[in-house]
């Protein structure tokens, strides 16, 4: 039995958690074509003959400008310790520059094996996809590079069997069923906050957050905040469209996690300031 644990590191809105979910062979971590999507550790399991491989799914490597995006990063750090080896992901789409090689001193620090993902592949020409790979191996003294597409999932197997291949020996960290460490409670939060990104723009996504208060048989309560008013009256919408919108989206994924039909309850409150707010940012899990 091989077992251990892997760090994804990244800038953000590489791929990172899509890509955890391609290698995990389903939905662990929420995905949005936002930066800063990811805002806590969460553990991806990809359970295999004779293996267990777990992959911290981290936000984005980033410079802190506030409490909540300083939680972040020290979370990205104290990540770092104790694994097996860091799945370095890059984006083919975009320039691989200063902000990559400012994670490459950290991560290639580390002494454990770096395993360089070059993600976004689909619908790249051959030769920009071969440039951008050498643009990745000047980034330090890589372990393996791997060029894939979390979105198609080419060349996903093949990194995950380089991954596991690393792995020592060891025991099973959680059962062979469960394909993430977070409680229901919060995938249905992270449900509900994905689809709330999914429909906004600019500034409101970063001011989103979602707790889910009670899980009853038929009725699941969620409350969505942010922080100032006029963000409130986006994401209630005209007579309640907005909110109505995100719930209808989200549904389906929570009666799938929860195995039953369910009414969402989803109420939006005012937080003035939670990113700023150490006991908002505990309670939320930061
Ligand atoms: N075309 C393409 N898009 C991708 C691929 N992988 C991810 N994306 C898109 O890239 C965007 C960001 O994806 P995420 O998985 O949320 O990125 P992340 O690195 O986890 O981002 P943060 O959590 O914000 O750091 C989303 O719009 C994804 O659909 C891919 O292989 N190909
Ligand atoms: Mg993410």
């Amino acid at each position: 039995m091989r077992s251990g644990f892997v760090a994804v590191a990244g800038r953000p809105n590489v791929g990172k958690s899509t890509l955890v979910n391609a290698l995990c062979g389903g939905k662990v971590a929420i995905v949005s074509d936002k930066p800063q999507t990811t805002r806590r550790r969460i553990f991806g399991i990809a359970n295999g003959d004779g293996h267990q491989l777990v992959l911290a799914d981290l936000p984005g490597f980033q410079r802190p400008r506030d409490p909540l995006t300083e939680h972040m990063q020290r979370t990205v750090e104290s990540s770092f310790e104790d694994v097996d080896a860091v799945l370095f992901v890059v984006d083919a789409r975009e320039r691989i520059g200063a902000g990559d090689r400012f994670i490459a001193r950290r991560v290639f620090a580390l002494g454990v094996p770096v395993v360089i993902a070059v993600n976004k592949v689909d619908r790249l020409k051959p030769g920009h996809v071969a440039s951008q790979m050498q643009t990745a191996a000047a980034l330090g003294d890589f372990h393996a590079l791997h060029p894939v597409s979390a979105k198609t999932g080419d060349g996903v197997a093949e990194l995950r069997d380089e991954l596991v291949g690393l792995l020592p020996e060891g025991p099973l960290y959680f059962p062979a069923d469960q394909r993430t460490d977070l409680a229901v409670e919060t995938q249905i939060a992270e449900l509900v906050r994905e689809q709330a990104l999914a429909l906004t723009r600019e500034e409101v996504p970063h001011a989103i957050s979602v707790e889910v208060e009670e899980i009853e048989e038929k009725v699941v309560r969620a409350t969505l905040a942010v922080e100032t008013d006029s963000q409130k009256q986006i994401l209630v919408g005209k007579a309640g469209s907005m909110v109505k919108q995100i719930g209808t989206r989200a549904r389906p994924e929570i009666e799938h996690l929860l195995g039953r039909k369910v009414f969402l309850d989803i109420q939006v409150k005012v937080r003035p300031r939670w990113r700023r707010d150490e006991a908002a940012l505990e309670r939320l899990g930061i």
